[in-house]
């Protein structure tokens, strides 16, 4: 094998938040695609650790400066061991990975994968479907142990397969701002998750809502939600509530594996809420936090779900500090939160470098 040197503008690390990610991968596409099969395959399949070592090379290869051209180049980036320098290898000589063709072929993966995009269920829910022998959505419906969101999210499911345009998430807004600002006019209201990182379509709109006065924040969800059923809006309610460690086990458990980190103790409402120009049912995530949490909750909530991974693990492992979207906290005994005041606060503690939210999409 040749000898390689890395691109010096490539930054090799094991924590994604420590480089910038843009929306598009100007290199090694194919190859990330094909990794990404096999990577939801291993999730499908509950080999979760597993599904993780592909993410840590996918969003390596995503940034890296050129296309790799050999199995040694690839091994010289952290993150890509034999297994999945091998599957490079065959890539580079066959232009494809077979075990991705397998998957892609195969009516399991393909059932599986419709099954766990039902919201509430997660990947063992939809394991068992299949267990089962269901075929379609429409079997599913008729399973007598569904819980009251699978259910929803079955019905939903057409309307909530549909992606929103930015102009589509741009009327949510607009009718969130009038909305809680003629209710709370010093309201903040800012729009997060794949939205805030500039993609084009996105899956749902997550909004994180804030108040200056702190003891405001006690009554925000309830006042918004019920103004919202009022107008008509607000079509179901699919989470509500604040998971903190009491009522733990009143959150369904396939929403805190699969969808979303509703770990954090922040107030919130996952919502169906009805866009008036197409009438399509969207799902619209409403997260409430107090002043003092706004910085981490927004930080927290803007992802990508691998930068954010990424940061917890730092703060654990290289600062010994925790960090959620409720807050930023010293791991000594006891626990002692750390204040913020911006989000780029939070990165300057971590010692992390500035990443703009365009940049976040590993
Ligand atoms: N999030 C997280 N961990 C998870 C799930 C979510 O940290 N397991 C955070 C980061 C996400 C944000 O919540 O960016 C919003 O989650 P979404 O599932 O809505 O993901 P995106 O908004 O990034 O994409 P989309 O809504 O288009 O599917
Ligand atoms: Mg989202």
């Amino acid at each position: 094998d040749m000898e390689f040197d890395l691109d010096p503008c490539f930054i090799n690390t094991k924590y994604e938040c420590l480089r910038p990610t843009p929306l598009k991968p100007k290199y090694n596409q194919c190859l990330v695609e094909l990794l990404e099969v096999i990577e939801h395959a291993r999730e499908l399949n509950g080999e979760e650790r597993n599904a993780l070592s592909y993410r840590h090379a996918i969003a390596a290869l995503k940034v890296y400066p050129r296309n790799i051209e050999s199995y040694a180049e690839a091994r010289k980036i952290i993150g890509i061991g034999p297994k999945i320098g091998n599957h490079i290898k065959e890539f580079l000589t066959t232009g494809t990975i077979p075990e991705a063709e397998e998957i892609n072929a195969s009516e399991k993966y393909q059932t599986l994968d419709i099954f766990s995009r039902v919201y509430g269920v997660g990947y063992k829910t939809a394991r068992k479907w299949y267990q089962k022998g269901y075929k379609s959505i429409r079997e599913c419906m008729k399973d007598p142990y569904l819980t009251h969101v699978q259910r929803l999210g079955l019905e939903l499911f057409d309307d909530f397969q549909k992606k929103m345009s930015r102009q589509d998430i741009q009327e949510i807004l607009d009718i969130l701002n009038k909305v809680i600002k003629t209710m709370y006019p010093d309201c903040m209201i800012t729009p997060v998750g794949g939205y805030r990182r500039g993609k084009e379509f996105s899956g749902d709109l997550d909004v994180v809502v804030s108040h200056p006065q702190e003891t405001v924040a006690n009554n925000l969800l309830k006042d918004i939600v019920e103004i919202l059923i009022n107008k008509g809006h607000l079509k179901h309610k699919l989470f509500y509530g604040q998971p903190s460690a009491k009522n733990k086990k009143d959150v369904p458990s396939e929403l805190i594996s699969s969808h979303k980190n509703i770990m954090d103790n922040l107030d919130k409402c996952f919502c169906a809420f009805i866009q008036p120009s197409t009438q399509i049912c969207r799902q619209v995530d409403l997260i409430i936090a107090p002043y003092s949490q706004y910085p981490t909750a927004v930080l927290g909530w803007t992802g990508s779900k691998q930068f954010e991974r990424s940061i917890r693990n730092f703060a654990k492992k290289e600062r010994k500090m925790t960090f959620a979207s409720h807050g930023l906290f010293l791991n000594v005994v006891p626990r002692r939160r750390v204040c913020v005041t911006s989000e780029k606060d939070v990165f300057d503690i971590l010692g992390i470098p500035w990443v703009e939210p365009e940049m976040r999409n590993c």
